[in-house]
């Protein structure tokens, strides 16, 4: 059987993790897999979480299943959180995924039912995953033009010239917020004119959420979310808890769909639940219930977003001070844009040579495209690292 099998290629990022974990050298830097850290490199469990657990410990007196849909209040206050009541509540319906990696297979893969090899338009360069799920999911993705290699930001004008050439039958995946892996964002006047492009061209806008509240604040990094549903007739929002409530391994997601009426949002949520039927049967509801918990709690609530906001300010914060220390040695404002990116990401734009010569020489761990996680930067080694940049660049 297995002798007609080729060997897979694997995730570059849990590759890269891999061999970061096995390196034995001391001074070695994680900037790799997106994941927060601690000063000394721990990815912590939240407060709130560890409280939301505890309660659930106690009180739970059953794990039976769930149901198909999986945790009907995780998901409600999710939507509650993510889209903040613009879309009529009739028009949506929801079910649990495992991570949002589950949330988006679930929706890929209605969306591969109603548009078989229908065409899905995504960024380049984007999360590797988005590409090998979409096929696997039987569409056919296609990337559209979206950073500009030399200023570090979007290049708007040839994202929304390519977004104006879809039709009604094409898919476009739009990054909610906090770009991965460019760390280059849409401005809020940017989502207002993708959104007139959705409207002039019919293409139908499938949201990936994975960093809600890593930008600007849990309110402004759902502008353009919630632009885009609350325009268009049909939507879908893959929404993912493993960064803002640090939940990683529980995969702790939810597949949105957002459709014309009731009974059409009834259809799609029959598809989504015969995907889950036929894959997982039932979703993981540990994640989903701390989250549960947090959400409908005053208390613990404000402690998750009191902490939520030191991990963003935290992240801010070093691509400051790393943007500042390269200035100071380069002199140069070559690498300003770190500091101007949103969220856990940067693409700094480095050599494939140079990866490898800071991975190999100096223990310094970033993905090969160049793509460093800003929250593995450890603070007190900031100056250490613009030297090691720097010394590799020249
Ligand atoms: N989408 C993007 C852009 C991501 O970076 C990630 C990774 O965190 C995900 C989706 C899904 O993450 P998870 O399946 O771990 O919730
Ligand atoms: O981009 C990252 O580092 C995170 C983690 O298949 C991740 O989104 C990476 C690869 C993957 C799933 C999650």
């Amino acid at each position: 059987m297995f002798e007609t099998l080729k060997k897979a290629t694997l995730d570059k990022i849990f590759v890269l993790m891999a061999e970061y974990a096995a390196d034995p050298r001391d001074g070695k830097i994680d900037l790799g897999v997106g994941v927060d850290k601690d000063p000394k490199g721990v990815t912590p469990v939240m407060s709130s979480v560890k409280k939301a657990e505890q309660r659930i410990l106690d009180s739970a007196k059953t794990k039976t299943y769930k149901g198909v849909v999986g945790n009907k209040e995780f998901s409600a206050a999710i939507v509650d959180l993510a889209l903040g009541g613009v879309v009529d509540n009739k028009r949506i319906r929801c079910v649990n995924g495992a991570g949002g990696t589950g949330a988006l297979s679930i929706l890929m893969n209605v969306l591969g039912r109603a548009r078989p090899k229908g065409r899905i338009f995504i960024s380049d360069p984007s999360w590797p995953n988005h590409w090998p799920m979409a096929e696997l999911a039987g569409l056919t993705p296609v990337y559209y033009p979206y950073f500009d290699h030399k200023t570090r930001i979007v290049d708007f004008p040839a994202m929304l010239a390519a977004l104006d050439t879809l039709t009604s039958d094409d898919i476009v995946l739009l990054h909610g917020c906090c770009h991965n892996p460019t760390g280059a964002s849409l401005t809020n006047a940017q989502w207002d004119e993708v959104v007139e492009s959705l409207k002039r061209t019919g293409a139908f806008p499938l949201v990936d959420l994975a960093y809600l509240g890593f930008g600007d604040g849990l309110e402004a990094d759902a502008y353009g979310v919630r632009k885009v549903v609350s325009s268009v007739p049909e939507s879908m929002v893959a929404f993912s808890a493993s960064k803002n409530f640090g939940l990683y391994r529980e995969r702790a997601g939810v597949a949105i769909a957002i459709a014309r009426d009731s009974d059409s949002a009834d259809v799609v949520s029959s598809q989504m639940q015969n995907v889950i039927r036929a894959t997982i049967s039932q979703t993981p509801d540990h994640g989903a219930e701390i989250v549960r918990v947090i959400l409908e709690d005053k208390d613990l609530r404000a402690e998750w977003e009191a902490e939520l906001t030191e991990m963003r300010e935290r992240m801010k914060r070093l691509r400051v001070k790393l943007a500042d220390a390269i200035r100071q040695r380069s002199n140069s404002k070559d690498f300003d844009f770190i500091a101007e990116h949103t969220g856990m990401f940067s693409l700094l734009g480095l050599p494939e040579d140079v990866v490898t010569k800071l991975k190999l020489d100096d223990g310094v761990y970033m993905i090969n495209d160049s793509r460093i996680n800003v929250a593995g930067i450890p603070e007190d080694r900031i100056g250490e690292l613009a030297d090691k940049m720097l010394a590799a660049i020249r």
